[in-house]
C-alpha cells in the first residue's frame, strides 16, 4: 500500500521510493530520551621515580588537577569532565538528562540556549526535564572547572 502511494506520488522507482521516504517532511517521530550525565573525575597516578612530575603549566579554571608528589614521591593527574560529552538528540524530542554527582563536591551547571541552571552536588541526581525545540549545539558547562568540564547538548533538526 505505502509502495503504490510512493511510486503515484514521485513516480521514481524504488530508488525514488527510498529517497523519498528519507525526506519526507515532519515524519520524524519525537521521542522520549532519558541520558544519565555523570560528573567525574578520571585519575592517573605515577612515582617521580619512574616519571618526573610535569614542570609545564596547565591552564588554570580549576578543570584541571594536578597534585605535587607526597611524601612517597607519588604525583597524581585528574581531570574534571562530564560523561557523556556529547549528548546527541533530535529537535522535538522530550529529553531528560539526569546529571549525577559522583567526584566533586559541587558543580554549578548551565545549559546556554535552553536556560537551565543548577547546582549539583556529589551523591545527588538532578533531573532536567526539557522539549529540544530548538535545533543547534549548546554547550553545558560547569562554571567551577573549565576549561575541561564541558559538554555539547546537540539537537539535532527535524
Ligand atoms: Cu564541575
Amino acid at each position: 500500500m505505502a509502495r503504490e502511494i510512493s511510486r503515484h506520488v514521485f513516480g521514481a522507482g524504488a530508488l525514488g521510493i527510498a529517497a523519498a521516504l528519507c525526506v519526507v517532511p515532519g515524519s520524524a517521530q519525537a521521542e522520549k530520551r532519558y541520558i544519565v550525565v555523570t560528573a567525574i573525575e578520571p585519575k592517573g597516578t605515577a612515582s617521580v621515580e619512574k616519571e618526573p612530575f610535569p614542570s609545564e603549566q596547565l591552564p588554570a579554571g580549576g578543570g584541571f588537577q594536578l597534585k605535587k608528589p607526597n611524601d612517597e614521591g607519588r604525583w597524581e593527574m585528574a581531570v574534571y569532565v562530564f560523561d557523556p560529552r556529547q549528548i546527541l538528540v533530535n529537535q522535538g524530542d522530550e529529553v531528560t538528562l539526569d546529571f549525577v554527582g559522583i567526584n566533586g563536591a559541587s558543580h554549578p551547571i548551565t545549559i546556554s540556549g535552553y536556560d537551565k541552571s543548577f547546582e549539583l552536588k556529589r551523591g545527588q541526581s538532578t533531573r532536567i526535564t526539557f522539549t529540544a525545540d530548538q535545533s543547534g549545539t549548546f554547550p553545558t558547562i560547569c562554571s567551577a572547572h573549565q576549561p575541561t568540564m564541558v559538554a555539547e547538548l546537540i539537537v539535532a533538526p527535524k
